[in-house]
């Protein structure tokens, strides 16, 4: 009975403990072995101090829509340093946000209180890479773009890409369990990553970093915290395995005359480039037209473009250029002679600059809204014929609200990677206001939930998304997890507030 009860009892204090402020003992007690540009503190202090102001960029997320209290922001440098640090937080009740590249969409990577940062960025070197198996064991602060960049001499590419890719950094990708842009071709990040090193919320340095393909040994643990968003521990070391880069790369955006095309074409895509098909992702025209607006990659002519209703971006990658040009040639000469085509136009990349120019079209919609307005982004897994269902269920929705217009809504949108089943709704709005928020939850989550959908496919829960969790989770799985919480964390240090309420 009292066993249970001290179960009950540090579940509960890992969700409501009050934690400590970060004070000038904790500034000083980290100046004992961090030099001085690795500890940024507001507070007063004989080392020197800084302004508020240069707080900023990490007490607020990309979107502008999530704003922290830190104090302080620390920068270690290795895995015994971070293990330091985490030790004399867990003994004097200071939680901890590990942060990254700060890149993430849901506000997991913000204090929302006055927690101590981690930042991982002073953690970026590689630590070996081994050309034959592609295995790459790397520091969890090193940004996905070096790392790219790194094994490229050796003909390897990184198994995940993305938008942010210059400047998340691998820790980052792991703990939101990254999707992007190459799942459809290499699979998640929970077949990929091989081993971790992990710094648990007592400091202990769990070291998992093997460079194994094949292990059975057990439970698997590693796994628990790819997708832990920084709550069960914070990942110093990642292993990882790439794959080699494909002899050659091309890809084609196609503009289509209605949704209802989107799936058939996936189908015949599939069936004709089969083991070249390396990426399948969808924009709308709204989405589309914004990326266009902002400079984020050079479309089709207004000619080729009139009447489409959407888009698709289709990737090849593979062993011979003329092999897969042959290929993609044939498919987009068939798709435009069909007597009824599924597309009203293509274009086909012919050089580097503009593959690359493509691919922004549909990488650089993020960026697009950022700079149209402000986002609402609902990341969800729903049946692939409900993509345009929901966006325009969601604006007829706020339309009836009377939300649409300049100085509401401005644009409900979709896009994403159809090939994985994930929408990115996107609701662009001139401000954030209550009244947009509450027209748009729980409507968005329920209609998920109608379609046993997910309301996070790839993003994560961070903040955001932490009283939304039971759309897609239920009670039993929701209490494990938050008894692996209390397991992992038993005094609820690490990133509180996130994922679990
Ligand atoms: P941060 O934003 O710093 O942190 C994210 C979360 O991870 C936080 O909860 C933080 O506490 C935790 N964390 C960070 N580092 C560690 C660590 N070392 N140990 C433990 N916890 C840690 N996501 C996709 O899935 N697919 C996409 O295609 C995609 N495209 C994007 C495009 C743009 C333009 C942007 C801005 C974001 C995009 N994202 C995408 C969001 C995505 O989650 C992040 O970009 C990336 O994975 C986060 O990495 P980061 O280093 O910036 O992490
Ligand atoms: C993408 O696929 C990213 O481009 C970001 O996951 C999605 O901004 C978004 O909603
Ligand atoms: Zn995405």
């Amino acid at each position: 009975m009292s066993f249970l009860f001290r179960r009950q009892h540090l579940a509960f204090i890992s969700r409501c403990r009050p934690f400590s402020s970060v004070g000038r003992a904790d500034v000083d007690y980290f100046r004992t072995f961090l030099p001085t540009h690795a500890i940024l503190t507001t507070l007063p202090n004989d080392s020197g101090s800084v302004a508020p102001a240069e707080l900023d960029v990490y007490n607020r997320d990309w979107m502008g829509k999530y704003t922290g209290r830190a104090t302080t922001v620390v920068k270690p440098r290795s895995t015994e340093e971070v293990s330091k640090i985490v030790r004399w937080c867990n003994e004097y009740d200071i939680a901890i946000v590990p942060q990254g590249g700060n890149t993430g969409l849901v506000g997991g990577s913000i204090p929302v209180n006055d927690e101590l940062i981690l930042s991982l960025a002073n953690m970026n070197k590689v630590r070996s890479f081994d050309p034959v198996s592609g295995i790459l064991i790397t520091d969890a602060g090193c940004i996905l773009q070096e790392l790219t960049d790194y094994i490229a001499p050796h003909n390897h590419i990184m198994p995940i890409d993305l938008g942010a890719k210059g400047s998340c950094q691998i820790g980052g990708n792991v703990a939101t369990n990254a999707g992007g842009l190459r799942l459809l071709r290499y699979g998640s990040l929970h077949g990929s990553v091989l081993g971790l090193e992990v710094v648990l919320a007592d400091g202990t340095v769990l070291d998992q970093l093997t460079a194994l393909r094949k292990d059975n040994t057990g439970y698997d643990i590693k796994q628990l915290f790819i997708g832990a968003e920084g709550t069960l521990g914070i990942v110093t070391g990642v292993s990882i395995l790439t794959p080699a880069a494909p002899q050659a790369s091309n890809n084609v955006v196609l503009a289509l005359p209605h949704f209802d095309n989107v799936l058939p074409l996936y189908r015949k895509v599939k069936r004709s480039l089969s083991e070249i098909l390396s990426a399948f992702e969808f924009i709308d025209r709204t989405a589309y037209d914004l990326a266009v607006k902002h400079g984020q990659g050079r479309g089709l002519s207004d000619e080729d473009v009139a009447g489409a209703q959407c888009f698709v971006l289709v990737e090849t990658s593979g062993g011979r250029r003329e092999h897969d040009e042959e290929k993609l040639n044939d498919l987009l000469a068939e798709l435009l002679d069909a007597e009824n085509p599924l597309i009203l136009s293509g274009v086909l990349s012919q050089n580097p600059a503009q593959f690359s120019s493509l691919w922004a079209l549909r990488e650089g919609v993020t960026e697009a809204i950022s700079k149209e307005g402000k986002a609402y982004k609902y990341d969800i897994s729903i049946p692939l014929d409900k993509f345009k269902v929901v966006v325009d269920a969601t604006r007829e929705h706020l339309a009836e609200r009377n939300l649409i217009g300049e100085h509401a809504v401005k644009h409900v949108m979709g896009y994403g990677h159809v090939g994985d089943g994930n929408l990115h709704l996107n609701i662009c709005a001139a401000e954030y206001t209550q009244e947009i928020q509450d027209a748009l939850e729980p409507f968005v989550y329920e209609l998920v939930a109608s379609y046993r959908g997910s309301i996070s496919a790839e993003h994560g829960i961070g903040a955001a998304k932490t009283h939304a969790l039971h759309y897609s989770k239920d009670e039993v799985s929701i209490e494990l997890m938050r008894k692996l919480k209390a397991l992992f964390d038993p005094r609820g240090i690490l990133n509180p507030k996130k994922i679990l309420e």
